[in-house]
């Protein structure tokens, strides 16, 4: 494992049912580390660039319509293995189908609706990263839990 850096969005229905909160908390508890943080509207050109990749895909006109409604959380998270740390505590895309315990599974109930977006893996989460944070926006500090999490 190795000391990594992902983005996490709390997309507008996590935001709309007041769960910024929860979802800060359990991604806090596992001691990965929050080093960005900002409440931001989405805009369409933002949008398509982040879901470039599902352009073609019959949810993308949704997709886009969806995460530029309404404000959303987007956060940096940094810590050993955050990447995959993260998107386990998410759980899998569709909630249906997400274990309970997990960030979808408690929470999310339709695939688009599903609460929250982590970077899939190191590739994407330096493009998405650099897509809503800039260099000064990202705060590197030391906590006294740390050597309790690394
Ligand atoms: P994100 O990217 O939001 O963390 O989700 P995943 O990595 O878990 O899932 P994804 O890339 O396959 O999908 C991106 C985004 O599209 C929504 N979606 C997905 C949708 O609205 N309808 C669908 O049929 C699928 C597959 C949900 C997440």
């Amino acid at each position: 494992m190795s000391n990594e850096s992902t983005l996490v969005l709390i997309k507008p229905d996590g935001v709309n049912r007041g769960l910024i909160g929860k979802v800060i908390d359990r991604l806090e508890s596992t001691g990965l580390k929050i080093i960005g943080m900002k409440l931001i509207s989405i805009d369409e050109e933002l949008a398509s660039n982040h879901y470039s990749e599902h352009k073609d895909k019959p949810f993308f006109a949704s997709l886009v319509d969806f995460i530029t409604s309404s404000p959303v959380v987007a956060l940096a998270i940094n810590g050993e293995g955050a990447i995959q740390k993260t998107r386990t505590i998410m759980g899998v895309t569709n909630p249906l189908d997400s274990s309970p315990g997990t960030i979808r599974g408690d929470f999310g109930l339709t695939v688009e609706k599903n609460i929250i977006h982590g970077s899939a893996n190191e590739e994407d989460a330096k493009r998405e990263l650099k897509l809503y944070f800039s260099d000064e926006e990202l705060i590197r500090y030391e906590r006294s839990i740390d050597i309790w999490t690394e």
